[in-house]
């Protein structure tokens, strides 16, 4: 596998000279400063491959460009948006970036209710709370009808926590939930955005009606259109799938499970619609088999995310090492080293640590914790490797 690395651009502090010196071979990034929606130029694209080129590494895949809403909820300006999709395909391809990562998430991209986690180590990790989750949803956001969407377990310790949270826990778990994950991420909602929940709101309420029929066909919609460039540039188009995988806030999600999967592969049954196999998403939904998933969708598969959830039981999971949780990325690795060798693969997330919290990185990219979990992986692949050279796999 190709080993790459998620770097924000020429303003992250994590910069190219340092990733060069810990191996990583491939670039994964975006046109951080392009509203979403916008096009992204030939000369930009290309102004950035020769600058991760000057360092010695290449520019392997967008992650992401994202999917307007109007495209996810069907909007009047959607095909204008998709127009405008397709021509920043097609200066990909000009530039020879060639795989591109998206997702069909409502509104709002991953969802955390913890980024500090603390280990017994002194380490931190994410962290998904459900109770956090439903207090945000019931008490904060007051969606009308959510309460009937919990279990009384659930609905229970929402009643708890509101007995001690106060307006900075709120104004907390709203900054983690809304803003910190998702700003560098999707753009809809950005650090030093003011009233970021009256933006949330107005964002779910495009959302009224929708069903998950609905959403899957403006998937088969959005797909159908882009194909024909992809084919054109041999760009390979791999969706992120829903981080947790499950429906939140009373949106569909519909990239959660197998069974998800296999609908969006089969409906536009193309090669090029494929998949980014994030392996944390989908290892913290207790119903996912990983390894199982991983052997079925191999082939259809076009980018990697190693990472791994431990599930802890009534919706909540952690962000576990990566030699530990429900994902074996030794396992993994075997199946996509066998199945597509070349593939790029990102280590996804990882720990904070040795000084990684006062450097303001964003949520789940750290650099040391990042660099170990890199080094983790690296020698995972040596030895599946050498597993295949003897013959034993
Ligand atoms: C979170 C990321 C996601 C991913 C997008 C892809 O850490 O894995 O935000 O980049 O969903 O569009």
């Amino acid at each position: 596998m190709e080993k790459t690395w998620r770097w924000f651009g020429k303003k992250d502090k994590i910069t190219l000279s340092m990733l060069r010196q810990i191996g990583v071979e491939g670039i994964v990034t975006a046109l951080h400063d392009v509203p979403n929606g916008e096009i992204w130029t030939e000369e930009a694209i290309k102004d950035l491959c020769n600058y991760i080129e000057s360092y010695g590494m290449r520019w392997s895949v967008v992650e992401s460009l994202p999917v307007c809403e109007a495209i996810k909820y069907a909007g009047p300006e959607r095909d204008k948006l998709i127009e405008n999709y397709i021509i920043s395909l097609e200066n990909l391809g000009r530039c020879g970036v060639k795989t591109v990562c998206y997702n069909f998430m409502p509104v709002i991209d991953w969802i955390r209710t913890d980024l500090e986690h603390p280990w017994p180590d002194g380490t931190t990790s994410l962290y998904f709370d459900y109770a956090r989750y439903a207090y945000f949803d019931i008490k904060i956001l007051e969606r009308e009808g959510a309460e009937k969407e919990y279990d009384d377990a659930t609905l229970a310790k929402v009643e708890e926590l509101d007995k001690t949270m106060t307006e900075a826990d709120k104004l907390s778990l709203i900054d983690t939930i809304i803003v910190k994950t998702q700003g560098f991420v999707n753009g809809n909602i950005r650090e030093g955005d003011r009233e970021p929940v009256r933006i949330f709101k107005s964002l779910l309420a495009k959302y009224d009606g929708v069903t998950k029929e609905d959403l899957r066909e403006n998937m088969r919609y959005f797909l159908a259109a882009v194909m024909p460039v992809c084919e054109k540039w041999d760009i390979n188009m791999c969706v992120h799938p829903d981080d947790p995988p499950m429906e939140v806030f009373g949106m569909p999600r519909i990239v959660t499970c197998a069974e998800d999967i296999e609908w969006f592969l089969n409906a536009v049954d193309n090669p090029h619609n494929g998949l980014t196999f994030c392996a944390g998403s989908l290892s913290a939904g207790p119903h996912n088999d990983v390894m199982e998933m991983a052997r079925k969708f191999a082939s259809r598969t076009h980018f990697v995310h190693l990472r791994s959830c431990n599930y802890l039981g009534d919706g909540n999971f952690i962000e576990a090492p990566h030699t530990a949780g429900r994902a074996d990325l030794v396992e993994l690795i075997r199946i996509f080293e066998k199945t597509k060798p070349g593939l790029p693969m990102r280590v996804d997330h990882g720990k904070t640590m040795l000084g990684d919290e006062k450097m303001g990185y964003n949520a789940g990219y750290s650099f040391h914790g990042r660099m170990l979990a890199l080094g983790i992986v690296d020698g995972m692949m040596a030895a599946v490797r050498k597993e295949m050279r003897e013959g034993l796999i």
